[in-house]
């Protein structure tokens, strides 16, 4: 196993006839999950990815684990809850700059995820955890299980990429962040945006974020400061790589998933920073070409088209 993931996925729906739900009579079901999202980017990218999660013994549970196995994840340590829903969420893309989302998931089938779930020799078998600071804001059950399963990894030189997520609507920010500091803390690889760096650490310079992360405890730390790309430090460089600039974004979630798949994938495949941090910028931007969550994440082939050729394909 290249990589495995813990969190929660839910059913997404999206009005079809206006953009707010108020109005809106008839919505998309799809689904969506930033860890199963960095799965499925990293699985079209040939990597060999598992997902543990928990789902609910209802259709959306059952719709959605099919749907991200067909992807090619291995989903063989996703438990179904005998009592607890899968979650939902709807989503509202008023425009690029303001989407709004309204979570039914309180109490949810993932949320019941607990340390007696973790196989931990599946764990150990992995080059890289990855963690992001959604599944520990689910309950108190679901941050220990988190945090045993970054011992775990810690205890077998498994590395842990930690991408904080910052979902304010999940948790007090107290809370918050006291845990998003504690994984990062524990963490190999950190991967913010600028504005969860300043929530973490009341800074939003780059540079000093950086240092803060690195003093912190991870030997790589990226910071995102969107379609202008990405800051990478370590203890001996730092670098800003340049974004791709889209013409108009159509759809911002799971853009900043798409950019966890490409460092990962790069990592994985061995690639100097710079173009690791290159690939995250550019599936970063691919992501937001697509409506949904994680249907704009490229294959191979497609990563390598959109980076090196400015034609379209012929048609
Ligand atoms: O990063 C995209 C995710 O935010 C989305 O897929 C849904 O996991 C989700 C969440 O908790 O908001």
């Amino acid at each position: 196993m290249d990589v495995v993931t813990i969190g929660e996925s839910m059913a997404v729906f999206s009005p079809d006839s206006s953009p707010l739900m108020r109005y809106a009579a008839t919505y998309s079901r799809k689904y969506g999950g930033a860890e199963s999202n960095v799965a499925i980017g990293l699985t079209r990218l040939g990597h060999n990815v598992g997902w543990i999660s928990k789902v609910g013994n209802d259709e959306l549970g059952k719709g959605l684990l099919s749907f991200i196995r067909g992807e090619g994840v291995d989903v063989s340590r996703v438990k179904v809850d005998a009592y607890a829903p899968t979650g939902l969420y709807f989503k509202e893309v008023r425009n690029a700059n303001d989407v709004r989302v309204q979570y039914y998931r309180s109490g949810s089938a993932a949320s019941q995820m607990n340390v007696s779930d973790i196989d931990e020799s599946y764990i150990v078998k992995a080059k890289y955890l990855h963690i992001t600071g959604i599944t520990p804001a689910l309950s108190e059950s679901c941050y220990e299980t988190v945090m045993k399963m970054i011992a775990i990894a810690k205890e077998n030189d498994v590395k842990v990429v930690f991408d904080p997520n910052l979902r304010k609507k999940l948790w007090s920010e107290e809370r918050a962040r006291e845990v998003l500091l504690e994984i990062a803390s524990k963490s190999d690889i950190v991967l913010p945006g600028v504005a969860e760096g300043e929530f973490m650490f009341g800074d939003n310079d780059p540079e000093a974020l950086g240092k803060l992360f690195i003093n912190h405890g991870a030997s790589l730390v990226i910071i995102k400061i969107g379609a202008k790309g990405a800051y990478y430090f370590t203890n001996e460089e730092s670098e800003l790589v340049a974004g791709f600039p889209v013409e108009q974004v159509i759809d911002p979630v799971g853009a900043g998933d798409g950019f966890a798949a490409g460092v990962l994938s790069g990592l994985l495949d061995e690639l100097p920073l710079d173009k690791v941090v290159e690939r995250g910028n550019a599936i970063g931007a691919m992501a937001t070409q697509i409506p949904g969550d994680f249907e704009g994440l490229p294959s191979r082939d497609e990563l390598n088209h959109f980076l090196y050729s400015s034609d379209s394909e012929d048609i």
